[in-house]
């Protein structure tokens, strides 16, 4: 073994007794994870300075985000060294059970998708060899902690996930850089986090920015006594890392936002600009052969204008400086909802960054001589997304339909006139997290299958195919039930319901948002608990539907449905006549961390989103690599899914994309709520005091009948799925009782899961957009 696990528990035992004076058995949670942290940090730092020294010559890429939906780092940073069993052995013999670390926070630096991606990214290109440095905002409070009240309605809390410490990460306070704003400088303070390669000595850098002021106190104002004043540039400049925006999927302009997103540009490309230097000199013009720099949707495209402004500073021209930036960002778009595209008001973009307004108008005036029906600039206002397009190498969509929908749809104009730049990357999930570290029994039984350490090659799991006997299935019946059981456990402990193992778990773990649809798992529901109870569903196959969800704080029709779910979940709960046959929950918190012990539990995988709006998913899969089977519209990566399982091993409904299109026009909901009688009693239940209701409640139905200003009714179509979800649901549902062959259909999926791993999808980023290869020191 690489790594003395013994040292590393002596030196946790020292860092114990040196920081708070206790031993390993007195240790909480959070001490031991602080003193743990550090042991590893001391233990991983020669790799990871041998690692960086090696590539400091080398054509590197650079992930620039706003988001990194890294989770808790303890188990997965033991387990990619290869030492989490042997820890795990070593803590027991002292009496020390390492599952209390458990009862430590997730690093939760992202909302959804978007961030969740960004973390597998790095871990696969560490994992790989790959060159990938990332860059992102290191926020005080991470996507808030959520609740429920009496009401079933969220609750929302600060997430202080670093009050105990953040062992995980050196502050290096000497590669400080400053960001220039019109009425104050702040400084922006990285701090380094160690992205640990899996069977591999390589290790990559994370480095997050944290916003500081030039002068702590001012103290002149402090011997005035004027203490508030005293403090005023301190809190100016910690106020833009304070905290996460949690919108997930609509944009809203704020101040601060801008803030944000130009010192995450302009620290990163300060940063960049300085290791250039050090490595090949002040000629910037060959900044491209060395760098390649990928922006994770427009949340950085101020790097663009950025990197513009920096390189004319080094006495560049703008000409020059602008085909320099072309050739070293591209451009990945995560979503074509038309409210989630970033446009700034140019009066409030000048307000806060006046420099970088200059450069883009004079690309846009530059666009706009070469393509005059091409535009970045329209109304005052700047479109990030054009701006994106227009100075990037490549742009790509996150799944083949989505990539398809860009060149169609969203940069058509753009198609016709750069074909060259678009591609396709689709997304993929660390098998570590994933699989490993989240089913350790499911993984040892692949395991012992194809004989090898197939996480390193997901490719591997095809082998599986031909083995899928009677025997096999048998297994991993027994497996997923086990992880029933143990999150049987963890759902009483934190939500006080009792679920049976022996139901099916039918599962939605996503943001909430009206395109996603959990609306119509909701009405599916009712329709089902009013179906069994006046004795027309008899053959129904008991069943626990799990929701986990957050909704953007302002939402209000989200946070409507949250409500509806929360409610209907204690009319079925508590309803004695269909105990043996239903139960709903919605966890509260959804994070990393319980996905981890929900997705292993998964039969069923609900993923429902209307054709043509969600770009990708990857809980999709990641719930496929644990063997749950996919109820889907031929939406996003479910369109791959189907591709590599096979349509009879998943359970697809509902129009697809071209269906909808034409469809959309001539569309009446209230024609298909007028003549489904089932359909109609369970949407009435959102007004009719069926469960308790309220204006938000009214508000949701008037929405599916009536339309609102801004949307016709029905917008997602939930009314023209309706019967197609429900046939197929129940389809499923029957399927179950065979349980032999259902099971086979789940081992299908994990056999044909290869494709969805994110090693996959980052050597196609290294080999097609970053021409970067893997080193080895
Ligand atoms: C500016 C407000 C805002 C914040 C986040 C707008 C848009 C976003 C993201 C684009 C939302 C997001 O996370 N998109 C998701 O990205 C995943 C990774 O590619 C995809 O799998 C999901 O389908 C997509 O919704």
């Amino acid at each position: 073994m690489k790594y003395n696990c013994l040292n590393i528990l002596r030196w946790t035992e020292a860092q114990l007794k040196y920081t708070y004076d206790v031993s390993l058995q007195e240790a909480t949670a959070q001490e031991l994870h602080e003193a743990l942290g550090q042991a590893v940090m001391m233990a991983i730092s020669d790799h990871w300075n041998d690692s960086k020294r090696a590539r400091m010559h080398e054509r590197k890429a650079y992930y620039i985000s706003a988001e990194y939906l890294i989770g808790r780092l303890v188990y997965s940073n033991l387990y990619n060294l290869g030492i989490l069993d042997e820890m795990k052995k070593l803590f027991a013999e002292r009496g020390v059970d390492l599952a209390i670390l458990e009862d430590v926070e997730d690093a939760a630096l992202g909302n959804g998708g978007l961030g969740r991606l960004a973390a597998c990214f790095l871990d696969s290109a560490a994992s790989c060899n790959l060159p990938l440095s990332g860059y992102g905002l290191r926020y005080r409070f991470g996507l808030f902690k959520q609740s429920f009240d009496a009401n079933g309605s969220q609750c929302e809390s600060a997430d202080d996930w670093s009050k105990y410490g953040d062992p995980w990460s050196y502050r290096r306070y000497n590669h400080t850089v400053k960001v220039k704003f019109p009425d104050h400088t702040v400084l922006a303070v990285p701090y380094d986090v160690p992205i640990i390669g899996y069977g591999t000595d390589n290790i990559n850098t994370l480095r997050l920015w944290q916003c500081e002021a030039e002068e702590e106190l001012d103290f002149n104002a402090f011997n005035d006594q004027d203490y508030l004043r005293a403090l005023t540039q301190k809190n100016k400049a910690e106020d833009i890392t304070r905290v996460l925006y949690p919108n997930d999927s609509t944009w809203e302009g704020k101040r601060l936002r801008i803030k944000q997103q130009y010192v995450l540009s302009s620290a990163s490309l300060q940063d960049m600009m300085r290791t250039y230097k050090k490595a090949h000199g002040e000629d910037y013009s060959h900044f491209a052969d060395f760098y390649a720099v990928q922006l994770n949707d427009t949340h950085p495209a101020m790097s663009i204008p950025e990197l513009i402004r920096l390189l004319m500073q080094e006495g560049m021209d703008f000409e020059q400086s602008l085909s320099v930036a072309q050739r070293t960002f591209s451009y990945t778009n995560h979503t074509v909802m038309g409210e989630a595209l970033e446009k700034w008001d140019l009066d409030l973009l000048r307000s806060v960054v006046p420099e970088i307004v200059d450069i883009i108008l004079r690309i846009d005036e530059k666009l706009k001589r070469e393509h005059p029906g091409l535009f970045i600039v329209r109304d005052n206002t700047a479109h990030m997304a054009n701006l994106s397009v227009y100075v990037s190498t490549y742009v790509n969509g996150v799944a083949e339909i989505h990539s398809q929908i860009l060149k169609d749809d969203l940069f058509k104009d753009w198609y016709a006139v750069y074909p060259e730049r678009f591609q396709n990357k689709t997304n993929g999930v660390t098998p570590r997290r994933w699989l490993g570290l989240c089913n350790p029994e499911l993984t040892q039984m692949i395991k012992y299958r194809i004989g090898t350490d197939f996480l390193k090659d997901l490719d591997r799991l095809s082998k599986l195919k031909p083995m899928i006997d009677d025997d096999m299935v048998r297994q991993f019946n027994a497996i997923k039930r086990q992880k029933k059981e143990q999150l049987c456990k963890v759902i009483a402990q934190k939500e006080g319901i009792t679920l049976n193992p022996d139901f099916i778990f039918d599962v939605q773990v996503k943001r909430l948002h009206e395109y996603k649809r959990q609306l119509l798992n909701a009405l599916s529901i009712v329709d089902i608990y009013f179906r069994i109870k006046d004795g027309s569903l008899t053959d129904f196959y008991p069943t626990a539907f799990i929701f986990g969800a957050k909704s953007a704080p302002g939402y209000g029709r989200a946070k409507a449905i949250i409500r509806y779910i929360n409610r209907i979940a204690k009319m079925i709960n508590n309803d004695p006549a269909v105990a043996d046959k239903l139960k709903v929950v919605f966890v509260q918190n959804y994070n990393c961390s319980y996905a981890e012990h929900i997705i292993p539990a998964a039969d069923i995988s609900e993923q429902i989103s209307p054709a043509g709006t969600e770009a990708s998913g990857t809980g999709n899969m990641k719930l496929m690599l644990n063997g749950a089977v996919t109820l889907g519209t031929m939406d996003g990566a479910n369109v791959e899914i189907v591709r590599e399982a096979g349509l009879e091993n998943e359970y697809i409904f509902g129009h697809t994309v071209e269906q909808l299109n034409a469809a959309r026009d001539s569309y009446y909901a209230r024609g298909i709520y007028d003549i489904n009688d089932r359909l109609r009693k369970a949407i009435n239940t959102l007004v009719d005091g069926t469960v308790p209701t309220d204006d938000a409640q009214r508000e949701l139905y008037a929405s599916l009948l009536d339309g609102a200003s801004w949307h016709k009714a029905d917008h997602y179509f939930l009314l023209l799925d309706y019967a197609s979800y429900m046939e197929t649901k129940l389809r499923a549902n029957r399927d179950y009782a065979d349980h032999l062959s259902f099971g086979r259909k789940c081992l299908l999926n994990i056999a044909s899961g290869a494709k969805f791993s994110s090693d996959r999808t980052i050597r196609q980023y290294a080999r097609e957009i970053w021409h970067i290869e893997p080193t080895q020191y």
